[in-house]
């Protein structure tokens, strides 16, 4: 009888795993109830009673399950917004005065009920803000949103402070999710050019405290104070994805990450981002942060730290390198990494005299050509770990494993001046590396 209920409690336990993974996969489908298509049928931004389902129209049908002109009345939180191809300009600005509306009606289109989003391709479905506001708002907690084949541009949020002045493209709140499948997020902006402490933050996608995810998908062209691409206080997994060209007036171009949560990124490049000061490519402050099969490459840092990463210790922090290749970068100082405790612009504390319990580890991974250093350190800061099989083009890393190559050309960029086929690349990185699945290179500037 003991077994029985064991092998029930066991049974309920594996489906209560697959109905996890299912979640997951489907986040938009959290209750039984049949999901609701709501058609988009203009591309005309209006809340109007025209015989037409514009965006914002569907949008408030999924978020009040009624209907709303045209679009049929959402049920509940599995509903599907079908966004056909077009030209989705914003148009209906918030009043004059308004700094941050959080009821659909106006500027940012806010989304207040589980829902998801499907366009016909990033080059059919364009979804402009038309630079009157940010586009896509999680403004309420719990809410699961997944958004797939679409582009997002144009978010401009104006010239201010606070949180309102943040996610150029996207901004969510702790306790909402935000899964974007094969979506472009490009040329938006979070309130760059301000004084260092009144700019936004995320010029793509401001995460504050939720979870996103961005898979197949690219973040390019954005620009704000604080993380032009992404500014993410939660959970980050990004999976074969581009972080491509934003700048940031300030810290952290490509992505920041702050406070304590996990960072995820897999099978991605982080290229070309261009940072006003410290961190070009990532800036990390705490948690752990897992690259594995990433690409940080011709990141800037101008002449401050951290060229393609930047560590700085809030908290626990820890970075965890694996096949990956952090080449090209450049910076005053470290070039490729820096690791740095209480120094910097906005590090006003006295400087620990016993090094730091974050790490930064290595394997399988290339260190090289990275202007200001491949690798640097703060000296009240951990050595870096190799785990071995690394590349560094000089000896800055202080790999010290018996199966590391220090003062090593790993000849990436002969295959660029020669402009060898991308594949090539890829397949020298491989050989050097020592793995099956070195990280993609591109082979050209
Ligand atoms: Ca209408
Ligand atoms: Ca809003
Ligand atoms: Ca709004």
């Amino acid at each position: 009888m003991r077994r029985i209920a064991a092998l029930v409690v066991a049974l309920m336990t594996a489906f209560g795993l697959m109905g996890t993974a299912v979640f997951w996969l489907h986040p938009p489908r959290i209750h039984a109830a049949p999901e609701t298509v709501i058609s988009v049928t203009t591309t005309v931004d209006e809340l109007d009673a025209n015989g037409l389902c514009s965006l914002r129209e569907a949008i408030q049908a999924a978020n009040t399950d009624t209907a709303v002109d045209a679009c049929a009345a959402g049920s509940g939180e599995n509903d599907v917004i079908s966004i056909p191809a077009g030209h989705y300009l914003l148009t209906l600005a918030d009043p004059v005065g308004v700094v941050e509306e959080n009821g659909n009606a106006t500027g940012d289109l806010d989304i207040l009920q589980s829902v998801a989003l499907i366009g016909a391709g990033t080059a059919q479905t364009i979804i402009d803000g038309n630079g009157i506001d940010r586009i896509f708002h999680q403004p309420g907690a719990a809410t699961r949103v997944v958004v797939s084949d679409v582009t997002v541009q144009g978010g401009d949020l104006g010239v201010g402070t606070s949180v309102n002045y943040s996610g150029g493209g996207f901004s969510l709140i702790s306790g909402c999710a935000l899964t974007l499948t094969n979506v472009l997020v490009t040329q938006n902006q979070a309130s760059p050019g301000q004084p260092i402490l009144s700019s936004g933050g995320g010029g793509g996608i401001y995460n504050n405290g939720g979870q996103l995810t961005l898979q197949n998908s690219t973040v390019s062209g954005n620009i704000a104070g604080f993380g032009g691409g992404v500014y993410n206080g939660g959970r980050l997994t990004i999976i074969n994805s581009s972080i491509l060209s934003n700048q940031s007036t300030y810290y952290g171009a490509g992505i920041i990450h702050a406070g304590t949560s996990d960072v995820n990124i897999q099978s991605s490049a982080i290229s070309y981002n261009v940072a006003g000061s410290n961190g070009g490519g990532l800036y990390l402050t705490g948690g752990t942060t897992n690259l594995t099969n990433v690409t940080i490459s011709h990141n800037r840092a101008s002449q401050y730290l951290g060229g393609g990463v930047w560590a700085y210790y809030e908290g626990i922090l820890a970075v965890n390198i694996d096949h990956s290749t952090i080449y090209a970068n450049f910076a005053g100082t470290g070039g490729g990494i820096y690791n740095t405790h209480q120094q910097g612009l906005l590090m006003m504390g006295a400087a620990p005299a016993a090094p730091q319990a974050g790490l930064i580890t290595l394997k399988n991974s290339i260190v090289a050509a990275n202007t200001g250093g491949n690798c640097g350190r703060s000296p009240q800061t951990s050595a870096f770990v190799s785990l071995g099989y690394n590349i560094d083009s000089a000896n800055d890393c202080e790999f010290q494993a018996a199966t590391d190559q220090i003062n090593t050309d790993p000849t990436l960029g002969r295959c660029k001046t020669m402009a060898v086929p991308k594949r090539m690349v890829y397949e020298q990185a491989v050989r050097l590396s020592t793995r099956r699945t070195a990280p993609i290179h591109w082979a050209t500037r």
